[in-house]
């Protein structure tokens, strides 16, 4: 049984007004193309096919939102940067996109920006952290395919990039095939989500509920 049973695809938005409602509380992943977002979104929610992952760069081209439970917790499947041969306006017109969900979007409550371990942390990764972090959202790095490289290369990547985000966001290994580092993903994206719930309206709404 999965651990969100009521995970359900809601829909994609190309255009920033085609957006989920801007209440509840999301999670969203960013990344690269092909870095594994669509693959750990999957695992971290254990619905194998919820969000379609490909051998193709470039699959995820729509902020895609997923509902996690009846309770408006949700998670978003951002379009991955970085892959060249995507034409130009169409980059261009992801970049808008993406600007305008990080400029505005209030239900935010974190970011998880997937890395391929192999690869490292690149300018538009920490583009997205600059997106997060400046509007007070916490990052998880979250270092992906760890499968593909050794222990001793996989612990090295996760020094480099607790060390270059000491205070300021939080990293783990992981990996979408060997199921590793799944258990800890889901307790950072719980509590993101459970932050992002306690915002200083929701509480006086609860209390006036009582
Ligand atoms: N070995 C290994 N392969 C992985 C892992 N995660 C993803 N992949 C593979 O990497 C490729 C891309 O995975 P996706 O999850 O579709 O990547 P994505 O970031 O959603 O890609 P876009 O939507 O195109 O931006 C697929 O062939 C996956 O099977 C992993 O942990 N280990
Ligand atoms: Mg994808």
């Amino acid at each position: 049984m999965s651990v969100f049973p009521h995970a359900r695809y809601l829909l994609g938005a190309h255009e920033p007004h085609q957006c989920v409602a801007d209440d509840g509380v999301e999670v969203a992943f960013a990344g690269r193309s092909n870095s594994g977002k669509s693959s750990a979104i999957n695992a971290i929610v254990q619905r194998h096919g919820l969000a379609r992952t490909s051998k193709a760069p470039g699959q995820t081209q729509l902020i895609n939102f997923f509902a996690l439970d009846l309770a408006g917790r949700r998670l978003v499947d951002l379009p991955g940067y970085g892959f060249a041969k995507v034409p130009r306006p169409l980059q261009n017109h992801w970049k808008s996109l993406l600007e305008a969900y990080f400029g505005r979007r209030e239900s935010l409550a974190g970011l998880f920006i997937i890395i391929d371990v192999r690869r490292g942390i690149g300018d538009q990764d920490r583009q997205m952290y600059q997106f997060a972090a400046s509007r007070g959202r916490a990052v998880h790095w979250l270092l992906t395919k760890a499968d593909k490289v050794s222990n001793q290369e996989g612990l090295a990547a996760l020094r480099a990039t607790r060390k270059e985000f000491a205070d300021s966001a939080t990293a783990q290994l992981f990996s979408a095939t060997a199921k590793t580092g799944v258990d800890e993903a889901r307790k950072v994206l719980k509590a993101m989500l459970a932050s992002g719930q306690k915002k200083p309206a929701d509480s006086v709404l609860a209390a006036g509920s009582d």
